[in-house]
């Protein structure tokens, strides 16, 4: 049975293996491989004049990235990566590369990222880029395990829908049959329905729709959004819950991920608790005299803003009490002073990472909401219908999964945190 190459050791006497070759240093009568799997890479070392025959035939064949199974003894050696080398008795061509390759998995010769994209399966072989996926991995894994631990439903709510959720700009309009129809932007509406269906705590972890148009480091037009909402709770209570997940995943991938934390030449630090709460009202303050453009109360935070601000705070933040204006209308509005609302947005320095809110739950409140952003509250009947028949109060938030990773990793572009991304001018592969 092949093993994986971490598992081989110098002191392990014979090993049979699977891999890619990553490397191939040919000196005559001399020959070195370096063989990869997932878990690591081990060098081969043919010496001509001792090998079998088909052993040589087959190592001169052989070209870079192609699918390998190579049997032999492990001698122990300082030099090579792992501190040991496998000398054959058998080295099968499973799958021969073409050659040239579209690009150099060693990364001897750096590639732009629309050719790495162009060729994810092959870029995706690179340590540093597996590296990234298993952290992701981690990351989706740890916070299901906290929400289930938490009480937490897991649900699947509806990516085709007939209503814009946040206002009608950022939607994909499909064919659906004879009807008008959009991908979802969000699962905002399901999700508050389901608190209406008396599910008290759920959460799901799927696909969100953005029609953006710009292309940025930071904006995706398909992405993967972490949605949680509460019942009987308020804006504090899921402000506190989202703060323990970012506190918790963090030091769980620093527990679990050390090989690829350290492939990645990544130190987590791991955020304190609790991460400052800042009001708008301060933030645009802050933000203001930092910045060069005019930036007034009631507008909302652009780039620029968002960095000056990330620079003076240098750690995870919420900016808290947002003016009702500008939040989408399912935010409710503080009762004695209705002008701001029980919104909140989670800041990484670098960028937003979560926006949530308590919700309003009164049915008038919210149709008077609905038509003060200009909207249609007969669109929204199917949602608000909910809101007749015993609506509990009600909190969540979004959180999106790509720029968790992508901040936490230091990633230079969002698009490293997804393996096959979807902008305005990529939808292939
Ligand atoms: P919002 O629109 O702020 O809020 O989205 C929540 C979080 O999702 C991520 N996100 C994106 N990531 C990459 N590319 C995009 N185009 C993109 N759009 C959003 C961000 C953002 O902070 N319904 C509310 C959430 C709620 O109140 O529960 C919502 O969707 O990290």
């Amino acid at each position: 049975m092949a093993q994986p190459i971490s598992t081989v050791t110098p002191e392990t006497e014979y090993a049979e293996i699977h891999g890619w070759v990553h490397e191939i240093r040919d000196l005559g009568g001399l020959s070195f491989f370096l063989i990869r799997d997932r878990t690591g890479i081990i060098q081969v070392t043919i010496v001509k004049k001792k090998a079998l025959e088909a052993v040589v035939e087959a190592a001169k064949a052989v070209s870079r990235e192609s699918v390998v199974r190579v049997a032999g003894t492990v001698k122990g050696i300082e030099k090579a990566p792992g501190g040991r080398e496998l000398v054959p008795d058998t080295f099968e061509i499973i799958a021969l590369a073409a050659v040239p390759l579209p690009l150099d998995v060693s990364e001897k010769v750096p590639a732009e990222l629309d050719t790495r994209l162009d060729g994810r399966y092959l870029d995706a072989r690179r340590p540093r880029v597996t590296a990234v996926f298993q952290v992701r991995s981690c990351v989706l894994g740890v916070i299901h395990e906290l929400l289930y631990a938490e009480g937490f439903i897991n649900i699947q709510t509806p990516k085709v829908v007939a209503a814009a959720t946040e206002g009608g700009t950022e939607l994909f309009p499909i064919a659906y049959f004879e009807k008008e129809a959009f991908l979802n932007q969000s699962p905002q509406l399901y999700k508050q329905m389901m608190m209406a269906a008396g599910f008290e705590k759920v959460f799901e972890i799927g696909p969100i729709f953005r029609a953006e148009e710009h292309n940025t480091t930071r904006h995706l037009n398909e992405a993967t959004s972490i949605d949680v909402e509460v019942s009987f709770a308020d804006h504090h209570d899921v402000m506190d819950l989202l703060e323990r997940i970012i506190v918790e995943v963090y030091s769980r991938v620093a527990d679990t991920c050390p090989a690829a934390l350290a492939q990645l030449g990544t130190d987590l630090d791991v955020p304190k608790a609790p991460f400052p709460r800042l009001p708008y009202a301060e933030a645009i303050d802050i933000a203001s005299s930092r910045i060069e453009e005019d930036l007034a109360y009631g507008d909302d935070m652009g780039t620029a803003a968002e960095r000056a601000l990330g620079e003076e705070m240098g750690e995870h933040y919420f900016i808290t009490d947002w003016p009702t204006e500008i939040k989408p209308y399912y935010a409710m509005p503080y009762e004695d002073d209705p002008g701001i609302c029980k919104a909140f947005d989670l800041m990484h320095p670098r960028m937003e990472l979560s926006s949530g809110a308590q919700r309003v739950h009164d049915h008038d409140l919210l149709v008077s909401r609905i038509e003060s952003k200009g909207l249609s509250a007969e669109s929204f009947e199917f949602y608000l219908e909910p809101f007749r028949y015993g609506m509990p109060p009600h909190a969540g938030w979004g959180l999106g999964a790509e720029r968790l990773v992508m901040t936490m990793l230091d990633l230079p572009n969002i698009r490293e945190a997804v393996l096959f991304p979807r902008d305005r001018h990529r939808l292939t592969p």
